[in-house]
């Protein structure tokens, strides 16, 4: 009873504050929860904004947050979904409700709560996947994509292996094709999710274009993400052979490659990577004295890009 009356004695003293500097002074000064909750309807923006800013930094104003996430102004939706997401209340449902929110920065704050919580699953899966085929926000689609991103794999190469004790030799080099890739940008960082990796995926509408040269050189003034796709012809069985690897002089700068449609292995150094060369192990994965498909994703995020060096198949022993 004591506080209730101690709430009605703080709100008027907000309410009849007459200029905005007035309430907001007020709200800084009192921070009591009735007038904050009020304030975060004033006419005044600065008000506003304030109010909500004090309302999120409060231990017990969860639930009052909720609410707000309907409000008009972007930057209380903002406010109190960060503040929901930092108190942990918010729920997947939720979170999907906001990835419709008309504000990027509000659609922002929802994706990366969804894709921080690793693997997902569920619900969870089911909004990142929504979001990285429809969202029309590149840093929003991006953020998506990433968190559900399945490829990964880390083959020790031979010359790597702990028990190998001898020195490798190449013992066949065989230079693949460098002319008629197919070839194809994937601004939109769905390649993926349209089986741009598989092995029968029909490529025949993909322009061709060659490897050992930029991809600007081939008349392509682009900077992402693109694909290349060729299929070649494998030499017969060795008698002898320890291990396989494909051996990419460089590309430029990031790659992710599949054989046959099985993925093999990436090259993810950032930007640093666009020199340096990259070999990935395919012994268990070729087709020996048939045709193999080999697919490679490439990101490049700055000046020249593509598979720029030629690629090797090497066998070793
Ligand atoms: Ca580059």
């Amino acid at each position: 009873m004591k506080h209730i009356l101690l709430l009605l004695l703080a709100a008027p003293l907000f309410l009849f504050a007459q200029t905005p500097k007035e309430r907001r002074d007020n709200l800084l000064k009192n921070q009591d929860l009735q007038s904050l909750l009020i304030a975060v309807n004033d006419e005044n923006a600065i008000v506003r904004h304030t109010a909500v800013r004090l309302l999120a930094q409060r231990e017990d104003a969860t639930t009052q947050l909720t609410p707000l996430l309907k409000s008009t102004d972007p930057l209380i939706r903002r406010c109190a979904l960060q503040a929901l997401c930092l108190k942990n209340a918010a729920t997947v449902d939720l979170l999907g409700g906001m990835m419709e929110d008309g504000d990027v920065n509000v659609r922002l704050i929802a994706v990366s709560q969804l894709a921080a919580e690793k693997p997902a699953t569920g619900k969870r899966l089911e909004i990142l996947e929504k979001t990285a085929r429809h969202e029309k926000n590149a840093a929003v689609r991006d953020i998506a994509s990433k968190a559900i991103w399945p490829f990964y794999r880390n083959t020790v190469l031979l010359r790597n292996r702990s028990d190998w004790d001898h020195d490798v030799k190449v013992v066949q080099d065989i230079l693949l094709p460098k002319e008629d890739w197919r070839f194809s940008l994937d601004e939109n960082n769905q390649g993926h999710l349209n089986n741009w990796f598989k092995k029968d995926f029909d490529d025949s509408a993909w322009k061709t274009i060659p490897i050992a040269v930029t991809w600007e050189d081939a008349g392509y003034k682009y900077d992402g993400l693109a694909w290349y796709r060729k299929t070649f012809k494998a030499p017969p069985k060795p008698e002898k052979y320890n291990a396989v690897e494909l051996h990419f002089e460089s590309v430029d700068e990031c790659a992710w490659v599949w054989l046959n449609g099985i993925y093999i292995g990436q090259h993810d150094l950032g930007t640093s990577g666009w020199q340096i060369p990259f070999s990935l192990d395919i012994t268990k994965e070729i087709k020996w004295d048939a045709d193999n498909v080999i697919i490679v994703r490439i990101l490049d995020t700055a000046g020249a890009g593509g598979i720029y060096k030629p690629v090797h198949l090497q066998v070793l022993e």
